[in-house]
């Protein structure tokens, strides 16, 4: 039996839909555990089809994977009824999707004020999805929030989104200027969605404690990254679940010593897309070589990621509060043919050396790079399948992001595919 979280080391978009394919490959379940459709997880099969899969785990490409929606994540459900249409629409069984009860919705009205409240921050915008998912866990924490569960129980349902909407229908007209939302119309909508998938509501947590009890292998799907997290992230400029492990636990409710393996996947470079401090972001030829080498754009959004340099900080950062224990790099290829490649192995903040990240916001804010420069090489890496197969100054590359990052590499990424890996034994 092996319970495996996957998560991103970084600011999310490492290639962690590829990575969940291939390890889908060798589990029962995927779980997703936090978020909801912001996500957007790119998987290419090996006969070339490409999907960017956004609230529904990348296990459901895997034939005989059961998939679970589990009660940390929040749902939209007209997302997930227009994702499950336009898998279905090219032949993907999703008959294998459950989804724990006790998930949050995301309401119309949470994605009315995720944008209306953006605006309202102007230059102090987080850079959000605009997906509704702040406002819905923020309801979720007040105690006033939705749940899928409520979609069996319409009373209940309706004077729950009447008292949601009495007070956020004062904030919508009084400070934004904008409509009231009628609460009727809202519910019967939900109720007519609910239809479509209430047979997938399931008690998720009992569902995985009988699978790993049987001894059956569980791939828990984290999605955006580690400095995303709303405790352990760049906050405010994070999202507002925990993508980190620990999420993991709560989020599907499993016991947390079941968690047998933390894979942390890690860019060979690094992005952000949305506001924040990104240290080693690069202004210059370089940033835009990577953007257009990496295809860096979001697969949902269609926002331009901003891209930067290999920062080691956050690989440490990312080892510890993660408990990785091994690393996926992806994406090296993207960095063939520069001469040199930098690696960020601590910052200089007004004038002091800090090894790890900084305490404080600001201290971050401030956090200049300080630059190991190593040789590149410009050799094609693509078809490379085993390490030794690298040119030596990639494995020099990797040698080194492994031993300032704090956890073994135990796979590379040398392309989109899923056989364009690498795996150290
Ligand atoms: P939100 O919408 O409340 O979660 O936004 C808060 C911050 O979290 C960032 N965020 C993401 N960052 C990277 N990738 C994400 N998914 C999509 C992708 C993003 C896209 O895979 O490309 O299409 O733009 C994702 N989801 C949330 C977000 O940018 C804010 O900084
Ligand atoms: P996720 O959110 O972590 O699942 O990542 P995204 O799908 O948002 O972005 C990762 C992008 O990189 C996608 O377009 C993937 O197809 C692509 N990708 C993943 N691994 C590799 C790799 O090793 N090399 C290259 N060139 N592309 C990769
Ligand atoms: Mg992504």
């Amino acid at each position: 039996m092996t319970v495996m979280v996957l998560i991103g080391a970084q600011w999310g978009d490492e290639g962690k839909g590829k990575a969940t394919d291939l390890y889908g490959e060798r589990v029962q379940w995927v779980v997703r555990y936090q978020g909801g459709n912001n996500a957007g997880h790119t998987v290419v099969l090996p006969d070339g089809q490409k999907f960017a899969i956004r609230l529904i785990p990348s296990g459901i490409l895997t034939p005989g994977v059961t998939n679970v929606i589990g009660n940390g994540v929040v749902v939209n459900p007209g997302a997930l009824l227009d994702e499950l249409g336009e898998l279905e629409k090219r032949d993907v069984d999703t008959s294998r999707l459950v989804i724990s009860a006790d998930a949050h919705l995301v309401m119309p009205y949470h994605v009315a004020i995720d944008k209306v409240s953006e605006r309202y921050l102007g230059k102090a915008k987080i850079g959000t999805t605009g997906r509704g998912i702040g406002p819905a866990y923020q309801d979720k924490v007040a105690r006033i929030g939705v749940r899928v569960q409520d979609l069996l129980d319409p009373s209940i349902l309706r004077q729950k989104v009447e008292a949601a909407l009495d007070l956020k229908n004062q904030i919508l007209v009084k400070i934004y200027n904008r409509k009231a939302l009628d609460p009727a119309k809202i519910v019967d909508e939900v109720l007519e969605q609910g239809e479509a998938f209430k047979h997938r509501i399931a008690d998720t947590r009992l569902l995985l404690d009988q699978a790993i009890s049987r001894g059956e292998h569980v791939l828990m799907e984290g999605s955006q990254g580690t400095l995303l997290d709303v405790d352990h992230g760049t906050y405010p400029f994070v999202t507002s679940s925990n993508p980190t492990s620990g999420g993991a636990a709560v989020g599907a409710g499993i016991g947390a010593p079941r968690i047998t393996t933390v894979m942390g996947i890690l860019k060979a470079y690094t992005t952000r897309v949305g506001s924040g401090p990104f240290p080693t972001e690069l202004f210059d030829e370089n940033g835009e070589y990577l953007r257009k080498q990496g295809g860096e754009v979001g697969v949902n959004t269609g926002r331009d990621r901003r891209c930067g340099w290999f920062d080691a900080v956050i690989g440490r950062y990312a080892a510890r509060v993660n408990g990785i224990t091994d690393y996926f790099l992806t994406k090296l290829d993207v960095l063939s043919s520069l001469e040199r490649v930098p690696i960020c192995v601590a910052y200089d903040v007004d004038g002091t050396r800090v090894d790890e990240m900084p305490l404080t916001q600001t201290g971050f804010h401030h956090a200049k790079p300080i630059y190991e420069e190593l040789p590149g090489w410009f050799e094609d890496i693509s078809h490379c399948r085993s390490f030794d197969e690298l040119p030596a100054n990639a494995q020099a590359y990797v040698r080194r992001v492994e031993e300032l990052s704090g956890s073994r590499v135990s796979a590379i990424g040398v392309g989109p595919g899923r056989d364009q890996t690498i795996v150290i034994n």
